[in-house]
């Protein structure tokens, strides 16, 4: 196995045992949720997984080791308010690996080591993409790039909301990866049930979903894909209501030149500061929802490989 990875002994034995497993991003614990609720909320997706028999891999770097499956001391120190935690992504890996520093992983990174173990299906709450004004400041997504060529289902509440969604949707496309609406035709907007933008294919069972990513990964040099899964009405805000606070936060980053990895953090400190609880609510019902989902399809996945 890989010399800078440590695989939790309960996965690896799942992996061997063929039990289904689901990675995890952590950055949304070290980096998107304040303490205390990100240590509470990363427990209870594990153990929402764990409820449908499914393993759960949280992935992180710790000491420069990459860590698929975390024990609750490891996840505990990624949650707490440790500000010499990275923020990882693809270009940050080898990096800190060398440095021997400690991070969170976003989907990007996630994704990576996922595919190193043969992990076929990850869950997060909304994942990166297009900026808005992307014309001035190029600034795209890893997670983009990497769901182009790494083949891992993504589940997620669709790209999030602080971002150009219809490029968003743009450069998917141009990059070959399936978006795909469960039981909706219209692309989630993050904390928003639905955007007005359609989704390439929707699927309506744990089932079929199973079936496209088998069919997905089954293509000759494919990457990963999409399962946009909306935030349940009850919990999601209005895009009239959330709109022009996005539009409000971006104004102030720009203002305070906040740019590069510190853009997404920013952003969504700064909407939860002004609209508390109701963002914090529907952010965790989001990685709920979406672990929930995630366990359903990986009990359904047969590996095509
Ligand atoms: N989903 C959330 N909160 C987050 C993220 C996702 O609800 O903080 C993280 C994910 O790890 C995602 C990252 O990969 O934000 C994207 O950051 P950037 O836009 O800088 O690539
Ligand atoms: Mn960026």
């Amino acid at each position: 196995m890989n010399n800078f990875l440590d695989i939790h002994p309960d996965v690896s034995s799942a992996l061997t045992s063929g039990t289904p497993v689901v990675a995890l991003e952590s950055v949304v614990i070290s980096h998107g949720l304040p303490f205390p609720q990100n240590l509470e909320i990363a427990l209870e997706l594990e153990k929402i997984l764990l409820d449908q028999g499914v393993q759960p891999a949280t992935t992180a770097i710790i000491n420069g080791r990459l860590k698929a499956g975390l024990s609750k001391k490891e996840l505990e120190f990624i949650a707490s308010e440790n500000k010499s935690l990275h923020k990882a992504s693809r270009r940050d890996l080898a990096g800190l690996i060398s440095h021997q520093r400690s991070a969170g992983t976003t989907v990007a990174a996630t994704v990576v080591i996922a595919a190193m173990i043969g992990i076929p299906i990850m869950t997060t709450g909304g994942i990166g993409g297009v900026h808005k004004h992307v014309e001035k400041t190029l600034d795209i997504s890893a997670d983009l790039i990497e769901l182009a060529r790494t083949p891992v289902a993504v589940v997620c509440g669709g790209p999030k909301a602080i971002l150009d969604l219809p490029k968003t949707l743009e450069f998917l496309e141009t990059r070959g990866v399936p978006v795909v609406g469960y039981q909706t035709d219209k692309l989630p907007a993050y904390y928003s049930h639905e955007s007005n933008l359609s989704v390439d294919f929707r699927v309506d069972s744990p089932e079929q979903t199973a079936h496209l990513i088998e069919c997905q990964l089954a293509l000759p040099a494919c990457g990963g894909l999409l399962i946009c899964n909306p935030l349940p009405k009850a919990d999601a805000l209005p895009w009239e209501e959330i709109a022009p606070k996005i539009d409000d936060a971006v104004f102030h980053a720009e203002k305070q030149g906040i740019h590069g990895k510190a853009l997404t953090p920013f952003l969504l400190q700064h909407l939860f500061q002004d609209h508390g609880e109701q963002l914090l609510q529907a952010n965790l019902s989001m990685l709920r929802h979406n672990a929930q989902l995630a366990a359903m399809i990986a009990r359904h996945f047969n590996n095509p490989l």
